[in-house]
């Protein structure tokens, strides 16, 4: 039995290929698991609560609850374009999670693991956590480059000092715990300090966003405390029959960005709580972009649905798969993956199956051929491809998929040289040669068969394609299915289209009309080239830019950012514009400004907007856009 979970994503930001890979791991980690015959349940899902989030929305400008629901919605029909297929995803605004965390924390406030203190620390609003000081790296956030706001406040704590020494203790004794190993020193080196208490709330006048503290109303939960406790409330705990049934088989699968939450706030809290450590956590590595790190503002943020659109759902599986070793950082390009595509896909894979079966086609009746005696060189074929699955197994139960990916395709490349060395086309010459022509034939099937089931649940599409060419209409499981030779003969072959085209360099497959090639999905691209920069005659002038007098300005109450503006274009308006923190209300009133004048009205606390006014960005100050001379207002600019 498994339960297997990926981290729950922020909602400030889409999917992105990052986000792709953990659940990906997890589907394949799952799809593996059964293959196996085990129970498994996988979970996925959004974090939803915090400072970032709310800021986000409003650089949206939308309200948090608006923007979460969207961008949830996003991660959630990303993953089947990936053929990853969740048994449940989670949302931490759900009901019954901000039940689940109320209880736990009133359970935790209970028995004194919880106390209200002062507390002054450096506050990474990236992070959602403060630092120490020995995390910092000249005076900055490492991972963020951001100097962290030193906040002096009253809040409530988690003792999780309390638990460090038994922490330390089930590290130890449990070796498989944390894993890949580096990432379990990193965390036995970080245990070796003194742990500090865990700042578990925030005061509801810096942040109300969030679970409200059971015990204390003035105060909202700590996005991590919240967070976390997914991994429990997914099945069901405290009283849910699933509860009891995974708990102590799961599995966590996350990148080393999050590993000290994981690795030091979730086991001491679920000691304090009373329930069992989690199984196991798997910690892999970043992906990187053109060995660049992946970030909006560089612009090379890679989207799932983009690479599946472009490539196809199991040559992008297989490429992540393939080209990241779990635990250490990757490189993704485009290059490399239309390299693997044409290399191990339409090359090896590709021509292994298209040529055994055109050739089981034209010499074997389209039916599996009988085999008769085998030769050396059937044998060792037939070895090597059985042992394939014993030893890719071991490996896909550690995580190493990119060897798990080597071993299937030694036996790949093998075969294709049997193929060679065997010539069937010179033995279908000769009827005498006609049973040696027979069990070479078989020999590739039943190798193919081998390959399909292994790359089951890293290719399912793929695997299904092999199972039906080869006519084999049981459901894949290495139980029963492992051994040589059960391809029964007489079995008639089905004739598939190749299994991956070969693609030119740069250039874009063909579009199939799949559910992948989605409007949606079309909008939102890989990495900007030169051309998608650019846009159509027809698209600018979609907008609707006019000038607009600023009649009226206020601040809007609860908010630093956002300035109620009134607007005659000609006619009055509402716009609400993010330029609180560079303009006082009474700077603005009276200046003509650019506004695009047909966006859709969206509501920002509260306040009903229509249409946004234009400004220029320079260093993090905001300018005001503005026409060298008065023009009569609701002009058009064009
Ligand atoms: O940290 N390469 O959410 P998050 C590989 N909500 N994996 C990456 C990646 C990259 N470049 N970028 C992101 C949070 N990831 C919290 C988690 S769990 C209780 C709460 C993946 O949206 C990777 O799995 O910032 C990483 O750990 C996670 O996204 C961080 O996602």
């Amino acid at each position: 039995m498994t339960y297997i979970t990926t981290p729950i994503f922020y909602v400030n930001a889409q999917p992105h290929l990052g986000h792709a890979y953990s659940t990906l791991v997890a589907d394949v980690y799952c799809r593996f698991k059964r293959l196996n015959g085990d129970d498994v349940r996988f979970q996925t899902g959004t974090d939803e609560h915090g400072d970032k989030i709310v800021q986000a929305a409003d650089d949206a400008g939308v309200s948090p609850k608006q923007y979460v629901d969207q961008i949830s919605g996003m991660f959630r029909e990303a993953w089947p374009l990936l053929a990853i297929k969740p048994d449940n995803f989670i949302r931490t605004t759900d009901k019954n999670h901000i039940d689940t965390v109320q209880g736990i924390l009133q359970k935790v406030y209970d028995q004194d693991d919880i106390y209200f203190s002062q507390y002054t620390g450096l506050y990474c609003k990236g992070c959602e956590r403060f630092l120490t000081e020995k995390e910092l790296v000249d005076g900055k956030c490492p991972d963020h480059l951001t100097v962290p706001d030193k906040i002096s406040e009253e809040n409530y704590f988690f003792r999780m000092s309390k638990y460090q020494d038994w922490l330390i203790d089930h590290i130890k004794t449990n070796p498989d715990f944390i894993s890949p190993e580096r990432y379990k020193n990193e965390v036995l080196s970080f245990l070796k300090e003194p742990l500090e208490d865990l700042c578990i709330s925030r005061p509801t006048s810096r942040l109300t966003w969030g679970v409200p503290l059971p015990f204390d109303k003035n105060f909202v939960t700590y996005v991590w405390f919240d967070a976390l406790i997914n991994y429990l409330t997914g099945i069901g705990y405290p009283d849910g029959v699933d509860f009891n049934r995974y708990w102590q088989t799961s599995e966590h699968i996350i990148a080393k960005d999050i590993l000290k939450p994981h690795a030091i706030y979730w086991p001491t809290m679920l000691k304090s709580i009373g329930i069992a450590p989690y199984r196991k956590l798997h910690v892999h590595g970043y992906w990187n972009v053109e060995d660049t790190k992946m970030s909006k503002s560089i612009g090379n943020v890679v989207r799932p649905a983009d690479l599946v659109d472009k490539y196809g759902v199991d040559a992008v599986r297989y490429f992540l798969l393939r080209e990241m070793s779990f635990g250490l950082d990757s490189s993704f390009s485009a290059k490399a993956l239309v390299a693997r595509q044409n290399s191990d896909l339409a090359n090896d894979l590709g021509n292994l199956f298209s040529r055994s079966l055109t050739m089981v086609g034209k010499f074997g009746h389209a039916k599996v051929p009988v085999p008769t005696d085998l030769t050396a060189e059937d044998q060792e074929l037939a070895e090597a491809a059985t042992a394939m699955v014993t030893d890719y197994a071991v490996h896909m139960n550690n995580f190493a998929f990119n060897k798990a990916l080597q071993i299937i395709w030694a036996v790949i490349s093998r075969a294709n040289k049997y193929i060679v060395s065997n010539a069937p086309w010179e033995l279908a010459k000769d009827p005498a040669l006609d049973g040696r022509l027979q069990t070479v034939l078989y020999t590739l099937l039943e190798s193919l068969r081998l390959i399909g089931l292994a790359l089951e649940p890293i290719m399912p599409a793929t695997s299904a394609k092999i199972r039906e060419a080869l006519g084999v209409k049981i459901a894949p499981a290495l139980d029963g299915q492992s051994q040589w030779g059960l391809l029964e003969p007489g079995t008639e072959i089905s004739m598939i289209a190749a299994l991956f085209p070969r693609l030119d360099s740069g250039k874009k497959k063909k579009k199939k009309n799949s559910a992948a090639t989605s409007a949606k999905t079309k909008a939102k691209k890989e990495k900007p080239t030169e051309d998608d920069a650019l846009i159509s005659f027809d698209d600018f002038l979609k907008l609707d830019l006019r000038i607009g007098e600023i009649i009226a300005a206020e601040k809007i109450k609860k908010s630093d950012r956002l300035l109620k503006l009134t607007i005659k274009a000609p006619e009055e308006r509402t716009v609400v514009a993010g330029i609180a923190e560079h303009y006082e209300p009474e700077d603005v009133i009276g200046r003509q400004v650019i506004i695009v004048a047909n966006l859709k009205p969206v509501k920002l606390m509260g306040v009903q907007s229509q249409g946004m006014v234009l400004a220029a960005k320079d260093n993090g100050k905001l300018v005001l856009s503005a026409v060298s001379a008065p023009v009569a207002a609701g002009s058009k600019v064009s």
